[in-house]
């Protein structure tokens, strides 16, 4: 007898759930959107299709993603993918530290000249308690952040001659990326940057309306550089690019809590594989993807320890001006934790 409410109450709440939860599910959209710079052709793109096809996968078709490379979904302009993403445009995305700095002034740390001196050094930063720091901020931001992943190191790369110096650089037309940093760090160095989303920089390569650009060598190489006259590679690393999968607040909110899990373990996981193909043929002995690149008959520059310091010196500047834009306290976390590295 005395049972009886209770279980009523019992069938009550395990209907209500039912009810919940078939709910949730008709909030799910048919497609989700994610944005990316670059298709699969390259490290970052493949990045975004393992991410789709696990999450697709482990969740039975529930969530199903469709790539939009070339930033389409903000008509190429890259550093306006941020703001389309908390304003729901954009589902979700992997997108570069650089492209968000306008947004979230702190992204602007990887963009430091010279912070970063190796591999070891990245990881020190994503993996430790500056990731953790980075993340927090883009959470206040209004967008769920869930895995590392990587761009890679920025080369010169330039149409007119081997670069080993600045004054290499003097009066040479450089693309850059959308963060003031990038024009003070060329202007320092003598060169004279100019400021272009990454859709319109390649018709200007190759119509030879600017002279060089800075990008890892995995862009270098699937969007073929080499054949809009970039035929001079200066490996000097001065900068490196990470990559953070995202999701929209509202799309995250609307997924049950096995939904989600799914969603940022498989972030995770695409995140260590896409940064392992970023880095391909670039920590193996003898770095074999330069050589590749050097078949394609282009010239590569290896900077001995005191050239490269020519480039330092002459940034140094800009590293202070930056460092207290970005914040001391985080840039000064981020020189201890590779000091410790
Ligand atoms: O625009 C670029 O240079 C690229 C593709 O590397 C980024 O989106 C930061």
């Amino acid at each position: 007898m005395k049972f009886k409410p209770l279980l009523g109450l019992l069938a009550a709440t395990a209907a209500a759930l039912t009810l919940s939860t078939s709910a949730v599910a008709q909030n799910y959209k048919s497609e989700y959107r994610m944005s990316l710079v670059v298709g699969t052709a390259f490290p970052w793109g493949k990045g975004g299709e393992i991410w789709a096809d696990m999450v697709r996968e482990r969740t039975d078709g529930r969530i199903d993603i469709k790539l939009y490379p070339g930033v389409s979904l903000v008509q190429g302009d890259q550093t306006r993918e941020f703001s389309a993403i908390r304003q729901g445009v954009i589902d979700m995305a992997i997108g570069s530290t650089i492209n968000w700095s306008p947004q979230i002034r702190q992204l602007n740390l990887f963009s430091l000249p010279f912070l970063m001196p190796d591999y070891a050094a990245i990881d020190a930063l994503t993996q430790g308690d500056v990731g953790k720091e980075i993340f927090n901020l883009v959470e206040r931001a209004g967008v769920v952040p869930l895995a590392w992943g990587e761009n890679g190191y920025r080369e010169l790369t330039n149409s007119r001659k081997p670069v080993r110096a600045p004054a290499d650089l003097a009066g040479l037309k450089i693309r850059v990326v959308g963060s003031p940093l990038f024009l003070d760090t060329f202007t320092a160095l003598g060169a004279n940057p100019t400021q272009m989303s990454w859709a319109d920089a390649q018709p200007a390569f190759a119509s030879g309306a600017v002279d060089g650009q800075e990008n890892p060598m995995s862009i270098f190489t699937a969007a073929k550089l080499h054949t809009v006259g970039q035929t001079n590679v200066t490996m000097w690393g001065y900068v490196a690019d990470p990559l953070i999968f995202v999701v929209n607040r509202d799309v995250w909110n609307s997924w049950t809590e096995e939904d989600r899990e799914i969603v940022r373990q498989a972030a995770i996981d695409a995140g260590k594989q896409q940064i392992e193909i970023a880095r391909k043929g670039l920590i193996e002995e003898g770095q074999p993807l330069l050589k590749e690149i050097e078949e394609m008959g282009v010239t590569v520059v290896k900077l001995t320890q005191e050239e490269r310091q020519a480039f330092v010196d002459a940034t140094k500047p800009v590293y202070d001006k930056w460092k207290s834009q970005i914040g001391t306290e985080l840039v000064d976390m981020a020189e201890k934790a590779i000091a410790n590295r």
